[in-house]
């Protein structure tokens, strides 16, 4: 086994800068475990178009408040801390973070460490 510690990742190449965002990649794809965990923070009042076409995401907010809205039906998802939010059909979504918000997010299949949002807020298919 092994441990990770977020203090050795801060400012190191797992951590990720996005424009909304700050992803703390603590596992990825070379860690083999079938998935990737991030400790991502969410920048106050700020709205994030992503669509995760080719991955599975579970997100689970431990501080701050906003709301998922789902695109395709206009659904409105409040998420405060103690929520999870899982993009179990690959959904179209905005994030709205009325104040900062920081989230734990694993993503299925793993991320493989220095992706950022293409136009349509989607990571790019594994393997290319
Ligand atoms: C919640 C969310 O999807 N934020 C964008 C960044 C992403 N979660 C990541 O790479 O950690």
């Amino acid at each position: 086994m092994k441990t990770v510690r977020l203090d050795d990742i801060v400012g190191g190449p797992q951590d990720v800068h996005g424009e909304t965002w700050n992803s703390r990649r603590l596992l990825l794809a070379d860690d083999n475990m079938g998935y990737s965990l991030h400790d991502t923070l969410i920048h106050a009042g700020t709205a994030t178009k992503l669509w995760y076409r080719h991955h599975l995401e579970a997100v689970y907010c431990i501080e701050g408040k906003g709301k998922v809205v789902t695109v395709d039906d206009g659904r409105e998802w409040p998420i405060e801390a103690g929520t999870v939010y899982a993009l179990d059909k690959h959904d179209k979504h905005v994030l709205h973070a009325e104040t900062a918000m920081r989230m734990v997010c694993v993503f299925n299949p793993p991320v493989t460490g220095r992706e950022t949002h293409d136009a349509d807020g989607a990571y790019p298919a594994p393997g290319g």
